[in-house]
């Protein structure tokens, strides 16, 4: 969610002027390579065999193969494409074009069934480019689409538009300067070196050794036809630390510049913002800071308390080993190549985007298909604040590629040792990189069984119990200073759960008049809360692709019956069928008291009931924006105004957001707010859109970083009179014991012809004791009228 000027422009291209290294410093990464242990050589015990298998069909939702991204470039940098780009980037300047996005353009789902489904031909590729103009009196982005693939005379380059409801396929591009009034800025603040030295005991004169750094807010300010941002003094890391500790290091300084225009000589100092009094200029400040009496504000410090390291204390027994997941066989097949997944009754294809990262498609189970995709469309961090910065600041997060910000996974810790590692590749700059071991899949011991009895009578007793194992795919996303974890997960009873956890450095205020926006944490830190919406498309084929979406809302009622004198306080369900769109945009029920669910009314079941999928609130409550019409976020926040919608699947509704949409947000690309237009979404092929989330307000426990044990957010698919029964009866990792079922009274143990686990257990200790099973038994007569125990 941070964004320094470092990541808005490796989207967009540029030069670096902050002090903090670029991404792309080959001295940068150098350190990092250093400092990196090597990868243990493979422990056999840990690993276990890939499990082959062939996908049915290529994969057409992967990206593009590296030999078409070249053939794309080479393409486009022919003079009669007419985009004049500066290829490779390295030296381009701000006035110049460079390319940004090279990758595939999803397939319309019409020509992807067809293909998948009828034997069609497999859908035409198509690439999205973005070229980040420079050469302009405003630069800007434009998004092309490049194709037929593989280039040939029929290849055209086409305005990126279908998708793109705002009716425009450019939209300014203010970050392609950033760098230069950053740059332009830092020179500035010389003026100011023995304030800042006295005040903050920093300075910035513009050059490699400046001991603090300016950062903007994001997205810009527009105010009144003029392009504005406020800044606000960091202090870096304290020499020689790796910890990026900057946004925990706010230093109360904030400054408001109009940058408007592609000139330094425009660009103007406007206020300077200290102790919550505004300043018009460096002198008007200077004279103040000069007077006896002006007020100081304490020094914001680094030190060991901002370090993610271990700190100290020692915990009980806490150097022994812990459990550790282990799995000597593999369970799930994986195509590597296709990236196509089978695990018991599931299978999926992995999709992956720069914007968006990994997505799932065509989700089938049981052989049918129950999801044709399944994947994050943005993540939105809205902050508020008595200062400029925090109270300006929502982060449009996939403007900085939750794709290409995947890092490797460290084996053991992130995912379990045994799981199956995926690469992934993002083009930036017209250059590709790779991410090693970004994706994770891996079989997980939920810990608690899925299912479990006990029960006996006369007859006899038993307990069955069933294992809980899901299958987890995993990646981890780090957006400047904050991790997010984004886990599939699937169970054995037919379920989905999609859920986010975030960790990492939180984005503090400094802590002067922000008591009512946050705990202070520190000596001069307030948590400064904000909140996360991530949303997600969840476009469900429940049994073909036409679809209801039904309440079953719980209600209390006052109800007469034949057998009752006079009315009865009770409650009963109240079904209902969401009509159109304009019924479409839906919050949880309060108190749980409806179930929403997909469902297919023209495939009943024996019962007459309908077939479908339930989607419920997993872990935590989902959130949506509590700030109401977002002054910052504007048009493009409408998808964050409840906790999740309804619409009729579209070829030009692909996605709920663009990745630049926050660059203009009066005009963005894709305004959310239009897929509303009243059709009908009764038996239609339709999409849920959800967010997960939570309100963040950091507390001490956020320091140094941010725990998932609270920041997580899912929810829950679940299969509901979708089948006759429940699937996960099916697995073999269940047990049941009989009482005194064997020859000499002993227990008979069902094993249901599974391997023993490593560390089997010794059922005979499991103790019946006859006065307790009679116990439970005349318990459980007393709930039955027939008074025959049950029989
Ligand atoms: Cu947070």
């Amino acid at each position: 969610m941070l964004v320094s000027a470092i990541f808005s422009l490796a989207f967009l291209g540029g030069s670096i002027v902050a002090a903090l290294p670029s991404p792309n410093d080959a001295s940068f990464l150098g350190l990092f390579r250093r400092q990196a242990p090597a990868i243990p050589p493979a422990n056999p015990v840990c690993n276990v065999n890939n499990l082959p298998i062939k996908a049915p069909k290529p994969n057409i939702w992967g990206d593009l193969k590296s030999e078409e991204i070249g053939s794309i470039i080479k393409w486009l940098l022919k003079p009669e494409q007419g985009l004049n780009i500066t290829y490779p980037s390295d030296n381009a300047t701000a006035f110049d074009n460079i390319l940004g996005v090279v990758e595939l353009v999803m397939p319309n789902k019409t020509d992807a069934l067809n293909y998948m489904d009828n034997g069609g031909k497999m859908p035409k590729r198509y690439a999205r480019v973005t070229v980040d103009v420079g050469n302009s009196d405003i630069p800007y982005l434009y998004e092309y689409m490049v194709g037929p693939l593989p280039i040939s005379d029929k290849t055209t380059l086409q305005p990126y538009a279908f998708a793109y409801n705002g009716g425009h396929s450019r939209t300014p591009a203010y970050a392609r300067d950033m760098g230069r009034w950053l740059g332009s800025q830092a020179g500035m603040m010389s003026r100011m070196y023995d304030i800042t030295m006295d005040l903050l005991g920093t300075y910035i004169n513009g050059t490699d050794n400046d001991t603090s750094i300016l950062t903007p807010i994001d997205p810009i300010l527009q105010e009144d036809g003029r392009m504005m941002v406020w800044v606000e003094w960091r202090k870096p890391p304290a020499q020689g630390s790796i910890y990026d500790t900057t946004t925990l290091l706010g230093q109360g300084l904030f400054m408001k510049f109009d940058v408007t225009g592609r000139s330094e000589s425009e660009w103007k100092l406007l206020n300077i913002l200290y102790d919550n009094i505004m300043y018009d200029s460096i002198g008007e400040f200077r004279n103040a800071w000069k007077k006896p009496g002006f007020h100081k504000l304490p020094k914001a410090e680094d030190g060991d308390w901002a370090y993610a390291t271990k700190h100290e204390g020692k915990l009980p027994h806490d150097d022994k080993l812990p459990p550790i997941a282990e799995q000597k066989e593999q369970r799930w097949q994986v195509d590597k190549d296709a990236k196509y997944v089978k695990w018991m009754d599931f299978s999926f294809y992995i999709g992956f985007s720069r914007d968006l990262g990994v997505a799932l498609f065509d989700v089938q189970y049981k052989g049918e298909r129950i999801l044709y995709e399944l994947g994050l469309q943005e993540a939105v961090a809205h902050y508020a604040g008595a200062d400029p910065r925090a109270s300006l600041t929502a982060y449009a997060d996939s403007f900085y590629g939750m794709g290409s910000l995947l890092f490797s996974l460290v084996r053991g810790y992130d995912c379990p040792t045994y799981a199956t590692y995926l690469d992934t590749a993002t083009v930036a700059q017209g250059n590709t990189s790779t991410n090693h071991d970004s994706i994770c899949m891996f079989e997980m011991d939920a810990g608690y069984p899925i299912q479990r009895h006990f029960g006996g009578n006369r007859n006899g007793a038993y307990v069955t119990v069933t294992k809980n194992i899901a299958f987890v795919l995993r990646s981890v996303s780090t957006v400047g200073n904050y991790d997010y974890t984004f886990d599939y997960i699937f169970y054995y009873d037919g379920s989905i759960e999609v859920k986010v956890r975030a960790s990492g450095y939180i984005q503090a205020a400094y802590y002067a008049h922000n008591h009512d926006y946050g705990y202070r944490i520190h000596e001069h830190l307030s948590g400064s809360m904000h909140s996360h919406v991530l949303a997600f498309k969840a476009d469900f084929d429940i049994k073909g692709r036409k679809n209801t979406f039904e309440k079953t809302a719980i209600v209390s009622k006052a109800v007469e019956y034949p057998w009752s004198k006079k009315p009865r306080n009770t409650m009963k369900l109240e079904r209902s069928l969401i009509e159109n769109e304009d019924d479409g945009k839906i919050n949880w029920p309060s108190n749980g008291a409806s179930i929403y669910s997909v469902i297919n009314v023209d495939k009943p079941n024996k019962y007459g009931e309908y077939p479908g999928y339930r989607i419920m609130p997993g872990f935590g409550t989902p959130v949506h924006l509590q700030i109401e019409k977002s002054p910052v976020l504007k048009n493009v926040a409408e998808f964050s105004t409840h906790h999740l919608y309804v619409t009729k699947q579209k070829d030009t509704e692909p996605r709920l957001a663009a990745a630049a949409n926050n660059m203009d947000g009066e005009h963005p690309l894709v305004e959310f707010g239009k897929f509303f237009d009243g059709e009908s979404v009764k038996q239609e092929d339709i999409v849920v859109w959800f967010n997960l989330g939570m309100h963040h307000v950091p507390h001490t426990g956020d320091l140094p970083n941010t725990v998932m044990t609270g920041a997580q957010s899912s929810v829950m698919i679940s299969p509901h009179n979708y089948l006759p029964e429940d699937a996960s009866r099916q697995t073999m990792q269940q047990i049941h014991i009989a009482m005194g079922e064997g020859a000499n009274g002993d227990n008979v143990i069902s094993n249901f012809g599974k391997k023993e686990y490593i560390c089997a257990a010794d059922y005979e200790q499991f103790v019946w004791s006859s006065e307790r099973i009679k116990y439970q038994d005349e318990q459980r007569s007393l709930h039955f009228t027939s008074g025959n125990n049950g029989n």
